[in-house]
């Protein structure tokens, strides 16, 4: 589609909706902003504009501009059945999000990666496997960097690494990866969607567009991922911890083995340092992508075995009188935390809760009952936590996340761990996961700045 000239709406003024106005702007469309917020909530954002010729339409949507645009970019946070979108696609307004607009600017080999649970992780990963193979790489999406910035720099790359949420899915046409992976899927964002299927469906479109010589990575210990396997047009290439493939890559003994077209490549998994079974699962997505898109197997290896893993997922924070506390503030959905209470035996001190997204908190409650001594929750999320876990342990309610950190230090016993994995958004008492990391660690390292153990 030509830019340049054509009235383009920009619906949502955060991270995503400043790159696609530069963007935009600077191919010469005439762009109209607009966001539910208004001037002074947006001002430090609007300084960051302020060098382009915009339409600013805040504190509102204004209807008529929806169906007036050639062209619609939306936020992954703003919810697609608001009403000026409904309007705008029932009037054949073209609607779509920031993802697919930079696809179609993209020329470079894409491998895109959804799931529930280590999207990040495996994102990251991949990028890092593919610049330790001699690949210039570009790395976004849902991770935290527009896609569309990689346009709008100019910046020739030969891999892109995007990761994609069902948010980002829901406003594709044309977006084709080479690569597709989905990881696992379990319930999340039900405060989004108005049933578990719309999310599933959501993330299946990362395959849509795909054809025959693309490749769908598939996670198939996950029965609703393996479910999917039937129904794609590209080729399976199929993942397992509980299969040994023929074709596909699987983790079995301490090796992962990848057989591919008769050539089969075997990798160690004692001393890596990114640990936990999960991450088994991330480490296999991220080598069957890059050696699928003609990685060496030494290189990949090499990038694996000293690839550390992220902040904000199981982060030990201090020990502070001989407790450990681990910061998981991207601990955003049940699924997630099942996993971190996975890497711990007992003595688990659990601080929960935060903007509830409707899910069930059910597939916590036998890791709770088994290893959780003391359940501390806040948040909007609180009662319905301790309705469905409070029963299982000790559960004692803080107004505040320091409140929760202190009454954890009272309360753990030395050599048990305090583990703040949230099970929920942050959106209630925070501005984001990163302003609730940071809260977290500063009142962990204000308990006894003294007593931090060596
Ligand atoms: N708004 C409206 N009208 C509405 C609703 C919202 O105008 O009806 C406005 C809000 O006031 C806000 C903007 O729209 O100003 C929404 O922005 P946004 O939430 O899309 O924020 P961005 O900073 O653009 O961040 C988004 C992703 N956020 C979400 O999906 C909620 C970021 O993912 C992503 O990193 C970024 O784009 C860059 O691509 C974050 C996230 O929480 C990490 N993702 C979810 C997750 O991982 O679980 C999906």
């Amino acid at each position: 589609m030509e830019l340049a000239g054509k009235n383009i709406l920009v619906v949502g003024l955060a991270r995503t909706g400043v790159a696609v106005t530069r963007f935009l702007a600077e191919k010469g469309a005439r762009v109209t902003v607009t966001d539910m917020r208004d001037y002074d909530a947006l001002a430090g954002v609007l300084a960051e504009l302020e060098d382009l010729e915009l339409n600013l339409e805040l504190g509102r949507h204004v209807p008529h501009s929806f169906l007036m645009a050639d062209l619609i970019v939306v936020s992954p946070g703003v919810p697609m059945d608001i009403k000026p979108l409904q309007m705008a696609r029932s009037q054949k307004r073209r609607v779509v999000s920031e993802v697919e607009l930079a696809s179609w600017f993209i020329k470079a080999p894409m491998v895109a990666i959804t799931g529930t649970n280590g999207k990040t992780t495996t994102t990251t990963l991949t990028g890092e496997i593919f610049r330790a193979c001699g690949f210039e790489t570009y790395v976004g999406g849902n991770i935290g960097d527009p896609l569309i910035d990689l346009v709008t720099s100019g910046q020739e790359v030969e891999r892109v690494v995007v990761e994609l949420s069902s948010f980002q899915l829901e406003g594709i046409e044309s977006l084709r990866p080479d690569v597709a992976v989905l990881l696992n899927i379990t319930e999340d964002h039900l405060d989004r969607y108005h049933s578990y299927q719309e999310y599933i469906d959501a993330k299946l479109r990362i395959f849509e567009n795909q054809t025959e010589s693309d490749y769908a990575v598939l996670n198939i210990d996950d029965p609703l991922v393996a479910a999917c396997a039937g129904k794609l047009k590209a080729r399976i290439f199929p993942m397992s911890r509980e299969q040994e493939l023929e074709e596909g890559i699987s983790c079995r003994d301490g090796f992962i083995t990848f057989n591919h077209n008769g050539k089969s490549l075997s990798f160690g998994t004692e001393g890596l340092l990114l640990k936990g079974v999960h991450n088994l699962d991330n480490i296999m997505a991220s080598l069957a992508s890059t050696l699928l898109m003609r990685c060496d197997g030494d290189c990949a290896y090499q990038a694996v075995k000293t690839f550390k893993g992220l902040p904000h997922r199981m982060e030990l924070v201090t020990t502070v009188d001989g407790v450990g506390y681990y910061e998981d503030s991207k601990g955003t959905n049940v699924g997630s935390v099942v996993k971190s209470l996975e890497s711990f035996p007992k003595g688990i001190t659990l601080i929960a809760g935060g903007k509830d997204k409707g899910g069930s908190y059910e597939p916590l409650a036998p890791l709770v009952k088994e290893r959780v001594s003391h359940l501390i929750l806040i948040g909007e999320a609180k009662e319905r936590m301790s309705g469905a876990l409070g029963s299982l342990t000790d559960t004692r309610f803080a107004a505040t996340l320091e409140e929760a950190v202190e009454l954890s230090h009272k309360l753990t016993k030395p050599g048990g761990v305090v583990l703040f994995s949230p099970a929920c958004s942050s959106f209630d008492m925070f501005k984001d996961y990163l302003e609730r990391a940071n809260c977290f660690k500063a009142a962990v390292r204000a308990l006894a700045p003294k007593k931090e153990d060596a």
